[in-house]
């Protein structure tokens, strides 16, 4: 959610960013995609990606981002 390629902790500050302050974190990360933040694949960036993400993010800590 930070752009940097790789998939760890630096990730969970800008995707709690992405949903409370979207317009915000798109100035913070110009380029990204907001999409990234789909985790659970239904088109949107929402408070349902929530677990999701924190599975996801426990079972690829420090892999490169697929995005
Ligand atoms: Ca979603």
């Amino acid at each position: 959610m930070n752009c940097d390629g790789v998939i760890n902790l630096g990730d969970i500050n800008p995707f709690s960013q992405a949903l409370a302050f979207p317009v915000q974190w798109t100035m913070t990360y110009p380029g990204c995609q907001i999409q990234n933040g789909d985790i659970n694949g239904d088109g949107t960036t929402d408070m349902r990606d929530i677990n999701p993400f924190s599975n996801w993010l426990s079972q690829h800590m420090g892999e490169p981002c697929p995005l």
